[in-house]
């Protein structure tokens, strides 16, 4: 039976497209899978769970919230993990759409591989910036202060934060967006030399083989949702990177 691993969908209402395709996916694909592994920015942004209950936003979601609960009903397993524009997910959501929220990173065994997973945004340690910015965000008590604002306020410092980060990207070479090596070498040594590393945020897909410590290891890198989806198929003794038409 199939697993799928995906990543960096960044729903949102302004890409409606991209939603439709996601949600014909799921129907066609999915439905006939054992498992579906999203790894991370599977929305633009989210300020909170309560999105959820809000007059005005509430509804954008809900045939996705649909479709997710009845996949998990069917019996097909679903996983997520937060990246940088949803690590606000919280229990509601998954308890909404019947998924298991994971911390990143996790280790799977499938394809007959150990298989790391992670979104991949803790391994851009040149991006020092980031880091700050991604230490800040992710402590309870920021995000216990945040959560308390009211969700127009939210949404508001969210815009600005996605305004900066865009401006901040525009000057930051590509080189320190990406991944370091001696971080994804200490990833690695730390979950004892896992055969691979899956993950996506830098939305540069491809397969790198790598040596750790004498230790054979393959990074897998998943891709966006933006013209085409690259998702992670992974069968009973097989893995591979396939791209999907939106
Ligand atoms: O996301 P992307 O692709 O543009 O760039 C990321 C890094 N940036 C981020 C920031 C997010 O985009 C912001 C939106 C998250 C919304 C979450 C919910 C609400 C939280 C609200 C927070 C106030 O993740 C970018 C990396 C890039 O990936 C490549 O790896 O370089 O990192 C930066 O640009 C670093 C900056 O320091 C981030 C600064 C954000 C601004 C925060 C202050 C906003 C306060 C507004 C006050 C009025
Ligand atoms: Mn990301």
């Amino acid at each position: 039976m199939t697993t799928w691993v995906i990543s960096d969908l960044h729903l949102c209402a302004q890409r409606p497209a991209v939603t439709q395709a996601f949600l014909h996916w799921l129907h066609t694909e999915v439905s006939q899978a054992k498992a579906l592994y999203i790894l991370g920015d599977f929305f633009e942004v989210w300020v909170g769970d309560d999105l959820l209950q809000d007059a005005e936003h509430g509804h954008e979601f809900l045939p996705v919230i649909e479709a997710l609960r009845a996949l998990s009903t069917q019996g097909v397993q679903l996983y997520l993990m937060h990246g940088n524009r949803d690590f606000l997910i919280g229990d509601a959501f998954a308890q909404a759409c019947g998924l298991t929220l994971l911390t990143d990173p996790v280790q799977v065994q499938l394809a007959e591989k150990s298989i790391l997973l992670s979104h991949g945004d803790a391994l851009c340690t040149d991006d020092v910036a980031y880091q700050q910015f991604r230490q800040q965000v992710r402590s309870p008590a920021w995000q216990q202060a945040f959560l308390s604002q009211p969700l127009a306020a939210r949404i508001a410092f969210a815009q600005n934060a996605r305004q900066q980060s865009a401006q901040n990207k525009a000057s930051q070479s590509m080189h320190i967006m990406d991944v370091n090596a001696d971080a994804v070498a200490q990833l690695i040594r730390d979950h004892q030399y896992p055969e691979v590393l899956l993950h996506g945020h830098t939305h540069r897909p491809a397969v790198h083989a790598l040596t750790v410590d004498g230790h054979a290891c393959e990074r897998w890198v998943l891709g966006d949702w933006h013209e085409t989806a690259v998702v992670a198929r992974l069968d009973a003794q097989t893995m591979q990177l396939v791209t999907l038409s939106l």
